[in-house]
């Protein structure tokens, strides 16, 4: 329950007027316990107010009387009720109505800062800055705000208004001044944003960049990978299924020499099973749809509706998308980024064998309930297209060669072992073949051997996601947000030490929260979240429960964890609680392939399958005439997910803290993708959710409210109430912290300017207020007398 009551900081910019301060300052109570500042608001010097209605929404209620600890207030619809004085959080004036930046506000809470957001957004101003970090608001909607009249005015600077054009204007300009690596870090929920926004700065960097013609080819990427790994949710018609990093390149001039793309973790599920409602990735529909006669033929496709794996969710079309001319863009695209058309084709075959694999059907055979595959139209058309022949595909998905000593003997699956084994080949094939595209987009943008110059990274990556029902996904994506929160932290972190360091202030009592204890939570060894995964999934008789209770058993002590009942555990995360339910935990971490499979691959006529077995061969270390595994089945053993995801982070982090960060962070601002409409919980939720109250919380931590003496001096210089001997600014605002009690521990002087703890100038503020106010209340019944 975070209620943030705070006046903005004062920020020093020699004049009167105020001026954004590089990092934001507003607080969690949390912080403002630690610090002891209990300094409330005193509703009576203040006539407008935030309450918080039964509905859970603010409303801005007109304060008209207070008495003792209790006010009497109108709300906007014109109802009068008695309400208790600390219930009311105080509003900004007007003046102060749609500020650029959140800093500006001179109360700084939550109902304000949803206020200030809210009040944009529904002039179509979806984008405004926190500090040193951008908010984008999705307006669901095209907003006049982009193209070229809007890249051209940002470049000359003649627009100040903040834009993913801004940030990425400043990126480039910190790359060429410093010579500095630097990266655009994107986060947020599910369709917040991310992903357009990634394309919006991609663009402004192409048009700045560009002239080689490689940034073409660049922003042709994003068709492709949209098309293999988006697929329509719940929550978003085109969401990102996988993380994904693009490194832009310059050239010595500032011109793009090149690219490079990581994926992460792509959800493979997917490709055999949706939730209803949901899709399976784009690819699949629009080949169906969109394939020329020829190819169709080539394939032996059908409509999509004739494949399980797509009609399974009852959702084949999306209202507004025509599949078949994305198909066009996605060949054409395949083009420009020189995948050949041969290889172009091969991709089709192995899209169109996935689909047939899941109309393999199965017959029982025997009185032990084994099956066989039927030799039917499905299974000869994956045969075709994989290039194997029909007999070994069909030993390949009914049976298992199984090692026991020395001898080696061949087992009959059963019906859901069959299924299993045909629906893992599906998502290997689908996985790898994206894996494959991804290193041949890589080839065509790879920078030339003269790579001397500096880089722009665009970081896309699912935001810490917390539902009624969270499994492993959540689990890896909200370690992944842990991971990129405290990078978030430390670099937040060291801007505010540098200005201290540079104004020598004590910066040994900054104090700063960091979410370590989560991080080690997940990372400890061999005690941690995801060591203990990793020996539970190698454990043959492991099972979710088993896993589980060894969480409980081995982590009850951490403050960052906590047991459930029966099957789950709940995380302490930055951003909230959640709890996980380890159903399918190991399974989706071993995400094993059986050797026969493999081999079946690997003995395929057509290069791309032979190509994914050598893939997955090398990653498990195995080949293909070695020992098989011991008792439990020939099963290719590699890197669990949890580890490779973990070893992937790892090398993120490390290329990022190589770099200057600029934040982007995402807000959804409803749940029905709908324009012009705002849920304040749930923007508020989001707000918490991506650190930008947090990091006004780590701000907080400090001395956030910094003004030079001078300026402190003249401002509050006369409230004394003695004279003093020297008249030096120094010496003023020394007497002034005197007369007001302001506690050592709560301010410091620094050479050119004063810190305070977060709340400590509020009562100055208020007293010049009253004061300046009584001077204003006799002028004006002066003139009302004169009048
Ligand atoms: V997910 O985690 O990949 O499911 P994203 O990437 O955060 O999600 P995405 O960028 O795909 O969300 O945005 C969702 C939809 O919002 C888009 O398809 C657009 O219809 C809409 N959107 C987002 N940003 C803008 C914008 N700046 N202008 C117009 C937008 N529409
Ligand atoms: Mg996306």
């Amino acid at each position: 329950n975070i209620t943030l009551v705070e006046e903005r900081p004062i920020v020093d910019d020699g004049e009167d007027g105020f001026m954004p301060f590089p990092s934001p300052s507003m607080s969690a109570s949390q912080s403002e316990r630690r610090w002891g500042d209990t300094s409330s608001y005193t509703p009576r010097k203040i006539l407008k107010s935030w309450f918080k209605l039964p509905n859970g929404n603010w409303d801005l209620v007109k304060i008209l009387s207070t008495a003792g600890t209790e006010s009497v207030v109108s709300l906007t619809d014109g109802k009068v009720l008695k309400v208790k004085a600390e219930d009311l959080i105080p509003a900004n004036p007007d003046i102060l109505d749609g500020v650029d930046d959140l800093m500006q506000l001179s109360y700084l809470n939550e109902p304000s800062v949803l206020y200030d957001l809210e009040y944009r957004y529904n002039q179509d101003i979806i984008y405004t800055k926190a500090g040193p970090v951008l908010v984008a608001i999705n307006p669901f909607k095209k907003v006049d705000l982009y193209g070229n009249d809007y890249i051209e005015a940002y470049k000359r600077k003649t627009i100040e208004s903040p834009h993913v054009y801004a940030i990425t204007d400043t990126a480039i300009r910190e790359m060429i001044r410093d010579e500095v690596n630097q990266s655009i870090i994107i986060s947020g929920e599910s369709g917040a944003g991310k992903t357009e926004t990634a394309k919006i700065a991609m663009q402004y960097l192409a048009a700045l960049g560009g002239g080689s013609g490689i940034e073409y080819e660049i922003l042709k990427t994003n068709p492709i990978l949209e098309a293999f790994g988006n697929a329509k949710t719940l929550r978003n018609d085109n969401s990102s299924r996988f993380g994904k990093l693009i490194e832009i390149h310059f050239s010595e001039t500032g011109k793009i020499s090149g690219a490079n793309i990581q994926t992460f973790l792509l959800e493979k599920s997917r490709v055999v099973q949706c939730t209803e409602g949901e899709r399976s990735y784009h690819i699949f529909y629009q080949l169906c749809s969109g394939a020329p006669p020829a190819l169709k033929e080539r394939l032996n496709l059908r409509r999509a509706e004739e494949y399980k794996y797509l009609s399974q969710s009852s959702c084949i079309s999306i209202s507004r998308v025509n599949d078949a001319e994305e198909f066009r863009v996605v060949m054409e695209a395949l083009d420009v980024v020189h995948i050949s058309k041969e290889d172009q084709h091969s991709v089709f075959a192995m899209l169109a064998a996935v689909l047939w694999l899941g109309n393999v059907s199965f017959s029982v055979i025997d009185n032990e309930n084994h099956v066989e595959a039927v030799e039917d139209e499905g299974l000869q058309t994956v045969a075709k297209l994989i290039g194997c022949e029909i007999e070994e595909l069909k030993l390949a998905l009914s049976t298992r060669k199984m090692r026991i000593g020395n001898d080696s003997i061949v087992q009959k699956l059963t019906l859901s072992q069959a299924i299993d084994t045909r629906d893992a080949l599906a998502k290997s094939i689908y996985a790898c073949l994206f894996e494959w595209l991804v290193e041949q987009i890589n080839k065509s943008l790879a920078v030339g051997k003269r790579r001397t110059g500096r880089s722009i990274s665009i970081l896309d990556i699912y935001g810490f996601e917390s539902f009624d029902r969270n499994s492993f996904e959540q689990f890896c994506i909200n370690y992944a947000n842990e991971r990129l929160q405290q990078h978030f932290n430390r670099h937040l972190f060291k801007l505010e030490q540098e200005e201290y360091i540079q104004d020598g202030i004590d910066w040994a009592k900054v104090d700063f929260d960091d979410n370590q204890d989560c991080l080690s939570l997940f990372e400890k060894k061999p005690l941690g979240l995801l060591s203990l995964l990793d020996e539970e999934s190698t454990f043959p008789n492991g099972t979710d429960v088993t896993f589980a209770n060894k969480l409980k058993q081995h982590l009850a002590p951490n403050p960052s964890f906590r047991g459930e009942r029966e099957k789950a555990f709940t995380v302490c995360h930055y951003a909230g609680e959640v709890t996980y339910d380890t159903t399918g935990f190991l399974e989706k971490n071993r995400d094993l392939l059986h050797l026969d499979s493999i081999q079946l691959l690997s003995s395929c006529s057509c290069h791309l399958p032979q190509i994914f077995a050598s893939n997955m061969l090398t990653q498990s270390g195995k080949s293909i005439g070695g020992p098989l595994h011991k008792s439990g089945g020939a099963e290719s053993q590699k890197l669990s997910v949890a580890r490779k995801f973990k070893g992937q982070l790892f090398q993120l982090m490390h290329r990022l803290e190589n770099t200057t960060p600029h934040f982007i962070r995402c807000i959804k601002p409803n749940n029905v993708q709908s324009p012009r409409l705002s849920e304040q919980g749930l923007v508020l939720q989001q707000l918490r959710c991506c650190g930008v109250l947090e990091v006004v919380r780590i701000s907080r931590a400090g001395f956030p409210t910094r003004m030079s003496h001078q300026k402190f001096a003249r401002r509050y210089g006369f409230l004394l109430q003695e004279s003093i001997a020297s008249q030096d600014p120094l010496s003023v605002s020394v007497a002034i912290l005197h007369q007001f009690n302001i506690l050592p521990e709560m301010y410091q002087v620094g050479y050119t300017k004063l810190f305070f703890r977060t709340g400590q100038i509020g009562m100055l503020e208020d007293t010049r207020n009253r004061t300046l106010h009584g001077i204003l209340c006799v002028q004006s019944c002066y003139r009302g007398h004169l009048a």
